[in-house]
């Protein structure tokens, strides 16, 4: 485990926005009704539009290999010959044909019963949120339960822009974020172009602002594109877009108790889906936050956004980037406490019958053990079915036989 030795206060930087703690004490600790993770709770919207003279605006375009460097680079989404526009009922050839493929490659894992969840806690005595490497009760990670699922084949990879493309190109589906023309971009890659089209920021998590255009062809806002990175995970993908695509595939989302057993390859309890040491030897295992979040991205892990979906070694199960990366949309509708009940069921849950927003598993490359640290395999998160923002995307599950 990382830790730094540093003692703890908030770190203010220039910010218009309200106070976010940036702490790197051993044990971060936390308003309780602040424990908040990377993702904007909902499409709920505050504060006036920052300015675009922001300073974080420069920092547009770290990583995502060259491009997003704005609409000189390319044609981006608007006119594109490439045909990566992504507009429905566009439907062009074009090389970008080389990248077609409805194909999923999917791993067949056996029917079993595994330990799902921690029962590790982090709330203290007094009351107080706080972090010691251990699990958010307030999410529902606990308590840790005897789960059975059966036999399902699981893909190998989140869903990339490839595999989403040919799904737009077939049936003109008009995604969430296209249909209400805005979507949350993280704020250090909002385009020049999406700078001006800034309609505010996310309620609580003030660093996903509201670009007008941004969708998941257009991944950071207007004059972006995903033209050089067609094996990266889509992004910009609702939940409902998601059920759209598995049904136009001919396959599902996972429900969440497949998503951990498949996450956890076989390490019983383990904190990730390699072991226990988040790095090992300064070797990094996934594509998270490295530095001061959200201000400074050191990108260590070589991604300061998505990485390609085959980066890293994958688990025990031959999966990738169970951890990291994009969060991942999951079946379930979410409850932090429904799982925990006398008569929950144990045998293939499939959560509540009912809810609000839909279960995320997984964590992203935004997460940091200073602020989020929800990239561990028993973390949870979850989101209305409609939100859509540049860090969440999914995988696809088919039934056996
Ligand atoms: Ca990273
Ligand atoms: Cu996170």
């Amino acid at each position: 485990m990382y830790l730094l030795d540093v003692t703890s206060g908030h770190t203010r930087q220039p910010w218009s926005g309200p106070s976010i703690p940036v702490q790197t004490h051993v044990v971060v600790r936390y308003p309780a009704c602040a424990m908040v993770g990377c993702c904007p709770g909902s499409r709920a919207t505050s504060d006036t539009p920052p300015s675009a003279d922001h300073p974080f605006a420069k920092h547009f375009a770290i990583g995502h290999d060259g491009e997003g460097k704005g609409a000189t680079d390319h044609a981006g989404g608007d006119g594109s010959p490439d045909g990566w526009d992504g507009r429905p009922g566009v439907r062009r050839t074009s090389p970008a044909d080389a990248y077609r493929t409805t194909h999923h490659d999917l791993v067949v894992l056996p029917a079993d019963t595994f330990r799902m969840g921690t029962s590790e806690r982090s709330v203290s005595q007094s009351g107080v949120a706080e972090w010691s490497g251990t699990g958010f009760e307030a999410d529902g990670e606990g308590p840790a339960r005897d789960v059975t699922v059966a036999s399902f084949a699981i893909a190998r990879t989140a869903v990339t822009n490839a595999q989403f493309r040919e799904f737009i190109r077939a049936t003109g589906h008009v995604t969430d974020a296209d249909r209400l023309k805005w979507s949350y971009v993280f704020h250090h890659f909002v385009t020049p172009e999406g700078l001006t089209r800034v309609d505010g920021r996310a309620n609580g998590t003030a660093w996903w602002w509201a670009v007008r255009g941004a969708s998941w062809s257009r991944p950071e806002g207007p004059g972006s594109s995903v033209r050089t990175r067609p094996d990266h995970p889509v992004v910009h993908v609702s939940w409902n877009d998601a059920a759209a695509y598995c049904e136009w595939a001919g396959v599902r989302l996972p429900t969440e108790a497949e998503w951990e057993y498949a996450a956890r390859g076989g390490l019983d309890g383990a904190s990730y889906p390699w072991g226990d040491d988040l790095t090992r030897d300064g070797t990094h295992h996934c594509n998270i936050w490295q530095g001061e979040f959200p201000h400074r991205n050191t990108a260590e892990d070589g991604y300061a956004g998505t990485a390609p979906v085959r980066t890293f070694a994958p688990n025990g199960y031959g999966l990738f980037q169970m951890s990291g990366n994009t969060w991942e949309w999951c079946a379930d509708w979410w409850s932090a406490t429904d799982h925990a009940l006398p008569d929950a069921p144990r045998d293939n849950p499939t959560g509540p019958a009912t809810g609000t927003a839909r279960v995320l598993r997984g964590g992203s490359y935004l997460c940091h053990a200073s602020y989020c640290n929800r990239y561990r395999i028993a973390a949870r998160s979850s989101n209305t079915a409609d939100s859509t923002t540049g860090h969440m995307g999914f995988r696809v599950v088919a039934d056996i036989g």
